[in-house]
């Protein structure tokens, strides 16, 4: 059963607290994290040797698999799930394509040419999750437009299973993106690694990946130290549902497990606009997680989860804007005049045939995603996450006779003499 509230009931800081997620108030994830950073920084592959005993039972030698490794794990899939992972793997090379465009040069004064040109972000690091569930997923949707960016080194990090070896289901996705190596690596002492570099694995520029709540800790931490960047806090995931009375009950349902099945501290929230369509809801998610495998983990998601009744689909949607979550369902007939109502969400689905775990899988759209409110200011990761943009430009001897007394007042105005003499110098 999913807590209930009432939007406008709600106070200033009710609706402040149940927006707010992850918090970390007494800094233990902090204090625990920096400990493993400071680890990994000060012993290095040592350092990853006695966590990876510690936390995911298993003793390495080397902390690697190569290629021969991964062609031999990969063949102990079978061809439809091969299948099914090219065709995901297809579709998410598609969408992601088409965000590789070139800019037009921009004669900003006759004779004064600017640009902006795209360079790959050169080493970039990779997290894939494993612990409860292994997301060979989330290996697609960071190397498809690593690959697409066209950076150099891609490094991939990912918990080892206690055989020391990682699933054939990511080692074929390692093939299908033509990366030959994979580092055994898990949590927040994988991503200190990438950051600082140990003697096995390589420090990176940028750090990719979703995670628990350590894994994200780890990479705000190193991104203020280790001259290193990250994609984004991508946390514990979360979905928001709004469901109307158009809205499936068994859908919204399916919905909302499928996401608290991910682990204890996932959110599911439901924005309901009428009484009834909670009752159904709570009935089907009754139904539904008597006969899911990871129903105790999502049990407790449930508990951390709750709805929100609304008087509309406005109010649905200023609800929702406000919590800014990671995905958002629209599962109403309404929903092509609602979305440009939406200002702050990750990744939307519309309708009710549009659930999110095509989203997370297979449909094409990157799953990395904001969490925790930060779709306030975040987009999910893209090939834009993998280059940098570096503006050029070229003035002549037109450009500096346009803009040079302009550029010697504004060298005046601020005191700075040197730069006006650099315009002086060339008239
Ligand atoms: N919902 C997750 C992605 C995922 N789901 C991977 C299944 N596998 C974060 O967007
Ligand atoms: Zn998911």
């Amino acid at each position: 059963m999913l807590k209930q509230y009432t939007f406008k009931d709600l106070s200033t800081p009710t609706l402040e607290a149940l927006i707010r997620r992850n918090a970390d108030d007494t800094h233990a994830i902090q204090d625990a994290v920096q400990q493993i950073i400071s680890d990994v920084r000060q012993d290095g592959d040592v350092a990853l040797r006695s966590f990876a005993s510690k936390f995911d039972k298993v003793d390495l030698g080397k902390l690697y698999l190569d290629k021969d490794d991964i062609e031999e794990l990969a063949m102990t899939i079978t061809r439809d799930q091969q299948r099914a992972l090219e065709i995901a793997f297809q579709n998410i090379h598609k969408f992601h394509s088409s965000q590789l465009r070139r800019e037009r040069t921009v004669e900003t004064m006759p004779g004064v040419k600017c640009w902006r040109e795209i360079r790959p972000i050169e080493r970039v690091g990779l997290y894939i999750p494993g612990g409860s569930a292994v997301l060979p997923s989330t290996l697609l949707m960071l190397g498809v437009p690593a690959r697409l960016a066209g950076c150099k080194e891609i490094i991939v990090c990912s918990p080892p299973q206690q055989s020391g070896k990682i699933n054939g289901f990511v080692a074929y996705c390692l093939q299908l993106l033509k990366i030959e190596r994979i580092y055994l690596a898990g949590g927040a002492q994988a991503i200190a690694a990438m950051a600082f570099g140990t003697e096995s694995i390589p420090k990176v520029d940028k750090i990719f990946g979703p995670g628990n709540q350590f894994v994200t800790k780890a990479k705000s931490i190193v991104q203020g130290m280790a001259n290193v960047s990250i994609d984004m806090p991508a946390g514990p995931s979360e979905v928001l549902v709004i469901a109307d009375e158009t809205a499936n009950p068994a859908y919204v349902a399916a919905d909302l497990l499928a996401q608290a099945e991910h682990g204890p501290d996932s959110q599911a929230v439901l924005v309901f606009t009428s009484d009834p369509i909670l009752v159904a809801v709570n009935t089907k998610l009754d139904e539904q997680l008597q006969i899911l495998p990871r129903a105790e983990i999502a049990k407790m998601a449930i508990a951390n989860s709750y709805a929100v009744k609304v008087d509309d689909l406005q109010e649905a949607l200023r609800f929702s804007n406000q919590y800014a979550p990671e995905h958002l369902i629209l599962e109403t007939d309404q929903w092509e005049s609602l979305t440009r109502h939406i200002s702050n969400a990750g990744s939307v689905f519309l309708g009710h045939l549009t659930p999110e775990s095509a989203g997370d899988y297979a449909s094409g759209t990157n799953h990395t995603l904001p969490t925790s409110g930060y779709a306030r200011s975040y987009s999910g990761v893209s090939v834009d996450s993998f280059v940098k943009k570096i503006t050029f430009q070229h003035i002549n001897t037109e450009g500096l006779s346009q803009i040079g007394s302009t550029v010697e007042i504004l060298a005046e105005l601020e005191g700075l003499h040197a730069h006006k003499n650099a315009i002086s110098v060339r008239k």
